[in-house]
C-alpha cells in the first residue's frame, strides 16, 4: 500500500475510533518553539515542572522515543476529540451557591479514555506496515505543544485566548498526537495568510489587543464527513438548554478563502478574563489563570486573585465561553465518546453539598474518590478542591456557608484552613455574622501554621 493510501486509511481508521479530527505532521521545529522557551525563561511554567523537561524531544518530535532507544520517528498523527456539548445555563452559571466545573471534566477523565485509541490507532498501523515497535502515543501530559501541532496538522487555528479553534466547531477539543517511525506525506499546514507573522518577543511584551493577527487556512480533509450529522439522543438529567448568544463582532472569511479561520478584531476573551490572566493576544500567565490555580497548583491562591474566582471550583471556560466561534456552534450535541458524556452531578455542584453528613466528600478522602470516580476532578486531590470551594464560599460570603466553613478550619491539611480563614473574614464583612469572628478566634488560639495564622490574622481585621 502507498504512504498516501495508507494516511487515509489512518484517518478513517482514528474517526471509527472516536477521534473527531486527524491530520499529519513532519516532525520538525513546531513554529511557536521560540515563544514557548521565553515564555518558560520569563516563569510562566510555576508549579508545572513538567513543561520544563524533555526540551530536546519538544522541540524535535521525531526525537521523542529516544529516550526508550526507539528509532527516530518519521511522522505526526494529530488528532482532536469535539467534547463540546450543552452549556449551563446563565442562572446556574451566576448561582453563587453551586461550584461551576469547567466543561472539560463533565465527562470522564479524557487522559483514561483517549490513550487507549491512540495504541489502538497505533496497533492497526503496525497490522499495515509490521512494524514492531510501538508508537509515542501522548494526550496532555507528554512533551508536546500540542496546539502548534493542530495548527500545523489543519485541524484548528490559535485563538486570541491560546485555544485551538476550529470554525464550525469551536474550541472544545482535546487534542492528542501519535508520532510513529513511517514517514507519510504531511497535510497542508494551516499557516497564517495576509499579515506577517509577529515575533515571539513582540507576543511576550504583549500585542495591542484589538490588532489583527491573520487568517489560517484549515486543511479540509481531516475529518470524513459526515461529522456529528444528528445530535446525540441524550442522557437524562443532562438537558440544559444553550444560552441565547449576544450580537457577535464580524469574523467572517474574506472573499476567496477555504475554510479560513480568524480572530479578526475580536478581543472578547482577554477583556472577559476575571482574572487579567492574559499579557496580550496569545499569551497567556498561568500564574494569573483560574485554570491553574484551581487545577494545577498545590498551594495557596494569591489573595488579591480571589475574588475574581467568582464560583469557579474547577478550570475555568470563560475565555472559551465568550467566543464567537463557540457561541456560533450549531444545535447542543454529544461528544461521541459515550465517556465524555456530561454528568448532571459533576457539572455544577452545589457548594454545600460536600460538607453535608450523608456524603462529605470535601471532608473525607474516600467520599472524595467515591464521589469524583473517573472524573478529571481527583487531579486536584480533595485538599485542593476544598480550598478551591472555601474561595468560591468566600465570593458567595452568604452566612449558610458558616458551618461548612468552620468544618474546613478544622481540616488536618493547612492548605483548605488558609482559604476557610479567608472565607469566613468575607462572610464577616459582607454579613458580619459573629460565628464567623468566634470561629476564626478560636481557631487562632490553637493554630500552629505561620501561613494560616496569617491569613486568620489578615481575615479578622478585614483584609
Ligand atoms: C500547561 C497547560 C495549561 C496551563 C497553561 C495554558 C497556556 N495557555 O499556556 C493552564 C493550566 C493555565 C491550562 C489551562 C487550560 N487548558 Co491546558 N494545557 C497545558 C499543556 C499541558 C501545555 C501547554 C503549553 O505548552 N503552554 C505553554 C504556552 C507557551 O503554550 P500555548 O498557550 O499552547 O501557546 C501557544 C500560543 O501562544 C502560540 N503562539 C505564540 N505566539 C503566537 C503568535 C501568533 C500570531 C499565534 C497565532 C500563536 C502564537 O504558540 C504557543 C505554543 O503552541 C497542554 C497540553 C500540551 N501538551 O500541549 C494543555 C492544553 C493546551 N490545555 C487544554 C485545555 C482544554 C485547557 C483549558 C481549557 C482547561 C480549563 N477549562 O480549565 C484551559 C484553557 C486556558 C487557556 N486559555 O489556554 C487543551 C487545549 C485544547 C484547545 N482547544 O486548545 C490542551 C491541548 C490539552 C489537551 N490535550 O487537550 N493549560
Ligand atoms: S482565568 Fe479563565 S478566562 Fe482567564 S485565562 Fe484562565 S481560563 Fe481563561
Ligand atoms: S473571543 Fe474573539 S479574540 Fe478571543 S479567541 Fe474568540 S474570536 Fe479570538
Amino acid at each position: 500500500m502507498d504512504a498516501e493510501a495508507l494516511r487515509e486509511r489512518i484517518r478513517r481508521r482514528a474517526w471509527e475510533l472516536g477521534f473527531d479530527a486527524c491530520g499529519f505532521v513532519a516532525p520538525d521545529l513546531p513554529p511557536h518553539a521560540r515563544f514557548f522557551l521565553r515564555w518558560l525563561e520569563a516563569g510562566r511554567a510555576g508549579e508545572m515542572a513538567y513543561l520544563t523537561r524533555f526540551q530536546a524531544q519538544r522541540l524535535d518530535p521525531s526525537r521523542l522515543a529516544q529516550a526508550q532507544g526507539g528509532p527516530p520517528l518519521g511522522t505526526g498523527i494529530v488528532l482532536a476529540v469535539d467534547y463540546g456539548q450543552a452549556a449551563l445555563p446563565p442562572e446556574v452559571l451566576s448561582d453563587p451557591s453551586r461550584g461551576i466545573v469547567a466543561s472539560y471534566a463533565w465527562g470522564e477523565d479524557y487522559h483514561e479514555l483517549i490513550r487507549p485509541l491512540l495504541h489502538q490507532l497505533d496497533g492497526f498501523i503496525r497490522e499495515h506496515t509490521g512494524r514492531t515497535v510501538r508508537g509515542k502515543a501522548l494526550v496532555d501530559t507528554g512533551p508536546v505543544l500540542e496546539r502548534d501541532w493542530a495548527q500545523e496538522a489543519g485541524i484548528g487555528f490559535l485563538g486570541k485566548n491560546c485555544c485551538t479553534i476550529r470554525p464550525g466547531w469551536g474550541s472544545w477539543l482535546f487534542l492528542a498526537t501519535l508520532w510513529i517511525p513511517e514517514v507519510l506525506p504531511p497535510d497542508p499546514p494551516a499557516r497564517g495568510m495576509e499579515v506577517p507573522p509577529v515575533s515571539p518577543e513582540a507576543v511576550m511584551a504583549g500585542l495591542p489587543w484589538e490588532g489583527h493577527y491573520g487568517w489560517w487556512r484549515l486543511s479540509p480533509a481531516v475529518v470524513p464527513p459526515p461529522l456529528h450529522a444528528t445530535p446525540g439522543p441524550g442522557r437524562p438529567g443532562t438537558a440544559i438548554p444553550l444560552s441565547p448568544s449576544p450580537p457577535l463582532p464580524d469574523i467572517s472569511a474574506p472573499a476567496g478563502s477555504a475554510r479560513p479561520g480568524s480572530c479578526g478584531s475580536c478581543a472578547r476573551c482577554l477583556e472577559g478574563c476575571p482574572t487579567a490572566a492574559f499579557v496580550g493576544p496569545y499569551h497567556l500567565d498561568p500564574l494569573r489563570c483560574i485554570s491553574y490555580w484551581t487545577i494545577e497548583a498545590r498551594t495557596a491562591i494569591p489573595r488579591e486573585l480571589r475574588p475574581g474566582f467568582g464560583n469557579r471550583i474547577f478550570g475555568c471556560d470563560i475565555c472559551q465561553e465568550v467566543c464567537p466561534w463557540n457561541r456560533r456552534r450549531g444545535l447542543p450535541r454529544e461528544p461521541r465518546l459515550p465517556g465524555l458524556r456530561a454528568r448532571a452531578e459533576w457539572m455544577a455542584p452545589p457548594l454545600l453539598e460536600g460538607f453535608r453528613g450523608e456524603s462529605p466528600y470535601w471532608l473525607v478522602e474516600a467520599a472524595f474518590r467515591e464521589r469524583w470516580r473517573r472524573s478529571p476532578v481527583r487531579r486536584a486531590g480533595r485538599s485542593g478542591m476544598l480550598r478551591n470551594v472555601c474561595v468560591a464560599l468566600g465570593n458567595w460570603g452568604h452566612p449558610s456557608a458558616v458551618p461548612a466553613l468552620v468544618q474546613a478550619l478544622a481540616d488536618p491539611d493547612p492548605l483548605p484552613r488558609r482559604h476557610a480563614a479567608w472565607a469566613l473574614g468575607r462572610v464577616l464583612v459582607r454579613a458580619g455574622d459573629p460565628r464567623a469572628r468566634a470561629a476564626l478566634e478560636a481557631r487562632l488560639a490553637v493554630e500552629a501554621d505561620e501561613g494560616v495564622r496569617e491569613e486568620v490574622c489578615a481575615a479578622l481585621g478585614g483584609g
